[in-house]
């Protein structure tokens, strides 16, 4: 069997997406998500220039020596761009892989290993009121685990809450990156009083997650994990940017609250002494960017006899491809602890017809060979890309922060 020709779709049916198309001499094609949010030429250009010429002639049921072959191969290793590109080709080649054995993907990673997949929805608002109101909304549509984001009083930007009019709660703009601006300390003494209001309005049992999204500094994160712990959550997001590993070591040390990190990480290395210490409990990386379902499986696998859990990462700018290989993983990993899921708009589905649904607060896969996820190249020609750029952070005296 070999790969006879490969190519890359850019659209932007409501945001910009990087698809690739691996087809075969045996008519059974594939299809990979290679978007990374705000770059997606770059590994546009990285798939066609670098990649694809390789792939020409390959037997695509190799799966593992060619993401070696692009891994090892690239002398260059790892990073955003090369790791979403590998990614893409992974996940589009276990696609063929399952299409060829007549099984869904999760079949060849094991079989099922629990009956539906965990999922947390995104709640978010401008004031307290607005955040319990929303969270009500979503207990009643099923959902078991939310994460709460809240504007901060006195604070001009706060992450992950959508003003009314916007499809999605990162705003992506078309001019240069929007400047956001940030108060850390305000931040740290207003949130918890959320989730008081959250426990005393809903009580102990729906799971509430919360993304600090890489904002503070290791003892100011320890700070918050110690307010946040009477009220149990879930867990704490990105506590802070997590390119020093070590630094959780400080959070760890003074709180128990659960630790999740990882959705901008791409390889093994990024988190090889968060697991091995222990000093998280999810690890977020996501097919999309960590090297596809073979990346996350090594992952994954280094992870389980340190209690690590998985959490993919799963925002709407991981395509409904990246979602449904992210959705195949979860149902086979031994280790799976939750799935964030953001609901894709109609158009968005329209252009990647996929076999996913979400019923009472759980995901579940169709029973297609394949991953099931495809792109409609047609409806996807008509959502031609447009650059668009995520916001930047600075603190309120104009010191560039992270966003
Ligand atoms: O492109 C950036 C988003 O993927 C990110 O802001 C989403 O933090 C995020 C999350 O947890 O979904
Ligand atoms: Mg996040």
């Amino acid at each position: 069997m070999k790969i006879t020709n490969a190519k890359v779709i850019v659209s932007c049916p409501d945001r910009n997406f990087v698809t690739l198309k691996i087809n075969t001499d045996e008519g059974v094609y594939g299809i990979g998500d290679a978007t990374v949010n705000g770059r997606e030429l770059a590994v546009v250009a990285y798939l066609e220039e670098h990649l694809i010429p390789c792939l020409i002639g390959k037997d695509p049921q190799n799966i593992e020596d060619i993401w070696q072959y692009f891994y090892k191969g690239a002398y260059w290793r790892r990073g955003p761009i090369t790791m979403a590109a590998i990614s893409a080709v992974d996940v589009a080649l276990w696609d063929i892989k399952a299409k060829m054995a007549g099984l869904p993907l999760y079949q060849l990673l094991g079989g099922k290993s629990r009956n539906g997949i965990l999922v947390y929805g995104h709640a978010n608002g401008s004031n307290t009121e607005e955040v319990v109101e929303q969270v009500g909304q979503y207990l009643e549509k099923g959902y078991k685990a939310i994460r709460v984001q809240c504007s901060v009083p006195g604070v001009q930007d706060s992450y992950g809450v959508s003003s009314k009019d916007k499809t999605f709660y990162e705003p992506a703009s078309s001019d240069l990156p929007t400047e956001c601006s940030w108060n850390s300390s305000k931040y740290v003494q207003f949130i918890p009083g959320v989730f008081a209001k959250l426990r005393d309005t809903y009580g102990y049992e729906p799971e509430f997650l919360h993304d600090v999204h890489h904002r503070l500094t290791p003892i100011q994160a320890a700070h918050l994990g110690k307010l946040l712990e009477p009220y149990r959550l879930f867990w704490l997001e990105d506590a802070v940017p997590a390119e020093l590993q070590e630094g959780f070591r400080i959070i760890r040390k003074h709180t128990t609250i659960p630790l999740a990190v990882g959705e901008v990480f791409n390889s093994i290395f990024d988190c090889t002494t968060l697991i091995t210490e222990q000093l998280i409990d999810y690890i977020r990386t996501t097919a999309t960017h960590a090297g596809g379902i073979t990346g996350i499986r090594k992952i994954a696998a280094l992870a389980e006899p340190f209690h690590v859990k998985t959490a993919c990462h799963g925002p709407t700018d991981i395509s409904p491809v990246g979602m449904a290989a992210c959705l195949h993983f979860d149902l086979a990993v031994p280790n799976f602890g939750i799935q964030e899921f953001m609901l894709h708009t109609e158009k968005i589905n329209d252009v990647f017809p996929n076999q996913y649904q979400l019923n009472n607060g759980y995901a579940s896969l169709n029973d297609v060979p394949g991953h099931g996820a495809d792109i409609d190249e047609k409806q996807a020609a008509k959502y031609p890309y447009q650059r668009k750029f995520l916001p930047v952070n600075r603190l309120e005296d104009g010191t560039m922060w992270s966003w």
